[in-house]
């Protein structure tokens, strides 16, 4: 039996056992329920009240928890904030997502379906309201063409970075806010003006069935809260760095702001047809860790009243990386004060509330709905089904999981490892050497969990870099930092002997041209074509070293802006002595996530002209891009 119910719910479930059972027993007739969903940006398992956590304070989370269900081992689809979303909001796991790189703005494509979409065909009204990480502006990924009527907030995911930027985006238009500069600079907290729209969508759409969806962008970072909120009382005189306190008051803002939504379904007389969900995105961060607090001075993977520790952190795949907490209420539909253990995560959300709404789910997602687990089985009329495996995977690493079973790569040169999460909830005692056939059992599901990666495209980046550099105010072209890294020269043949001979494409749109490659100035950069036709490796540039030459190698600087978009992986590279006399490759490589260069040294070999073909990008997209090539070798006397 999952389900606990403690001795003081108990009580008051028997006090009220007959209004109850009622509820229950038309719970599973189509009745098209509010759907409100709260999702935080970094909260971490350990960090509310009724956790023990000792900082921070959480009453009414805690309180939404006593009258709902708490979740125990509910997990996040990822373990970064775009691709933990875009599973959220496709069903799917990260090994059939679009989104996942985590470069702030990767869009979805064009044809997929979301909860939101889904619902609008059972007629909800559909509202977004914070950080949607789903598609940058100008891009197939918009909200406004993933079913939303309205959202508003921040579409990509640096310009979320600022509470005070000089605009936010409403169905791709902007919406100014006063006296803002960028950063921590300006007078119109973006928070407050999304939490209050959201608010009023609820208002707005009370007389019909609604789908809020209020992914809010704290507690994360830049950790700014501005001082005259009640929640910066609590902290202000805590003996903690200001940064760990005005986070500490960023929970409890949004811990009052949930109240604040609680409140107004209630008194719209709302409560009892409106479900509320209320998780973190992806794993604690272990923000302010220090000598005498190396998980963090709030402790996000961390036991507090057994120490017992989740290995990792976001961004990675270990169990600190997935924990969130998770809150479902649903007064008269979930009896109160239940504690689950169910294991499920991000893609069960659309099949759970597409269920409860009776709208047909998509046949190619992998959540499962949950319905059963939180009306209860009899309401529901079936038991919960369980997944054979969850799945996931970011940027290199994968981890797979069957019951307590769980694999994971790490990625890098690191193989797998196997873990009892029963036994060994902090990963410490891996069996991947004792049980070589459970293993298998599992990396043989996880090879066939993974598709190669089809991101959304973009018509128009200027408007999306323009929301990047709003982060800073609008002052920091193409989101480029001050300090950039350069090609050292030794070695390469002189640089204005090259010249490009062809490429396979360029956006031209926006000046990131094939001469970037060479032009000797690491600010700028190659980037192949937006254009679908073309987004798919092999691509290629083929260089004319200006005369016959002996090549030893080639020499590469990835780009240096923020984005990682394009970055080189797997490559490799032909010489010869006319254009169209290529051969086999005479080597190949695959260069790794890094902002300073890297070589592919190789056996003399003589030639005129050199080609370069990419055949694979650092976060698996379609793209390729470069800011500066170099080939080692020396002209050959004439
Ligand atoms: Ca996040
Ligand atoms: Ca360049």
């Amino acid at each position: 039996m999952r389900r606990v119910v403690t001795g003081v719910v108990l009580a008051i479930l028997t006090c009220s056992a007959n209004g109850w059972m009622t509820a229950a027993a038309s719970a599973a007739a189509p009745s098209r329920p509010n759907i409100v969903y709260i999702m935080a940006d970094e909260l971490g398992y350990f960090e509310l009240s009724c956790l023990g956590n000792p900082h921070l304070k959480t009453p009414r989370l805690d309180q939404m928890a006593a009258e709902g269900m708490r979740f125990t081992s509910a997990l996040a689809g990822s373990s970064v904030c775009a691709p933990t979303r875009c599973c959220f909001l496709t069903g799917k796991h990260s090994g059939h997502t679009s989104v996942r790189s985590n470069g702030g703005g990767t869009p979805l494509r064009a044809e997929e379906e979301t909860i939101a979409s889904l619902l609008k065909t059972a007629g909800y009204a559909t509202g977004g309201f914070g950080k949607w990480g789903c598609g940058g502006r100008g891009s197939t990924g918009v909200p406004e063409k993933h079913g939303f009527d309205v959202f508003l907030g921040y579409y990509d995911q640096v310009h979320a970075h600022s509470y005070y930027p000089p605009y936010i985006v409403r169905n791709s238009e902007e919406v100014p806010l006063a006296n803002n500069r960028g950063g921590s600079d300006g007078e119109t907290y973006s928070h407050y003006v999304i939490v209050d729209a959201a608010k009023q969508f609820i208002r707005d759409h009370k007389d019909e069935p609604f789908f809020c969806y209020m992914p809010i962008t704290p507690p994360h970072g830049i950790f700014d809260i501005p001082d005259d909120d009640p929640a910066w009382a609590i902290y202000r005189d805590e003996p903690w760095p200001e940064q760990a306190r005005r986070y500490a008051a960023m929970v409890s803002m949004v811990d009052r702001q949930v109240g604040e939504v609680l409140d107004l379904l209630r008194d719209l007389g709302l409560e009892e047809n409106t479900l509320v969900f209320f998780s973190g995105d992806n794993g604690g961060a272990d923000y302010f860790s220090n000598k005498e607090h190396p998980r963090g001075i709030h402790g996000a993977n961390v036991n507090p009243k057994t120490g017992v520790e989740y290995r990792g952190k976001k961004g990675n795949l270990y169990e600190g990386g997935l924990r969130i907490p998770m809150i479902a209420r649903w007064p008269g539909r979930i009896a109160p004060g239940q504690v689950s253990d169910l294991l499920w995560y991000f893609p069960d959300v659309l099949p759970t509330v597409t269920e409860l709404a009776g709208v047909a789910m998509p046949d190619d997602i992998d959540g499962l709905s949950i319905v059963p687990e939180l009306l209860g089985e009899s309401a529901a009329g079936r038991p919960q089904p369980t997944h054979d495996y969850l799945y996931w995977e970011l940027g290199g690493q994968t981890a797979i999981r069957m019951g307590d079973i769980k694999a994971i790569h790490p990625g890098n040169k690191r193989g797998w490892e196997l873990y009892d999460l029963a036994a060994d909830p902090s990963e410490q005692h891996d069996l991947a050497a004792d049980r070589p056939e459970l293993l298998a059992k599992l990396t043989v599901a996880a090879e066939a969990a993974h598709t190669p990666v089809e991101e959304g495209v973009f018509f128009d980046t200027e408007i999306h870099e323009r929301d990047r550099r709003a982060k800073f105010g609008g002052k920091d072209p193409n989101g480029m930092p001050a300090k950039v890294e350069v090609m050292p020269e030794e070695g390469l043949l002189p640089r204005k002997r090259l010249s490009i001979h062809s490429f396979s494409s360029e956006a031209s749109g926006n000046s990131r041209l094939a001469v970037h490659t060479i032009d000797g100035n690491p600010r700028t950069h190659w980037h192949t074509a937006y254009s679908p036709e073309v987004l798919k490796h092999p691509h290629e540039l083929v260089i004319d070293l200006g005369g016959e030459a002996t090549v030893r190698g080639l020499r590469y600087l990835a780009r240096q802006d923020n984005g990682w978009n394009g970055a080189l992986a797997a490559v490799e590279v032909a010489v010869a002595s006319s254009p169209d006399g290529f051969g086999e490759p005479v080597a190949k490589t695959t260069f790794t996530k890094r902002k300073q260069s890297q070589e592919l040294l190789f056996a003399p070999v003589h030639g005129r002209y050199l080609r370069l073909r990419v055949l694979s990008e650092v976060n698996g997209g379609p793209w390729a891009s470069i800011a500066e090539l170099g080939v080692v070798g020396e002209p050959e006397p004439k």
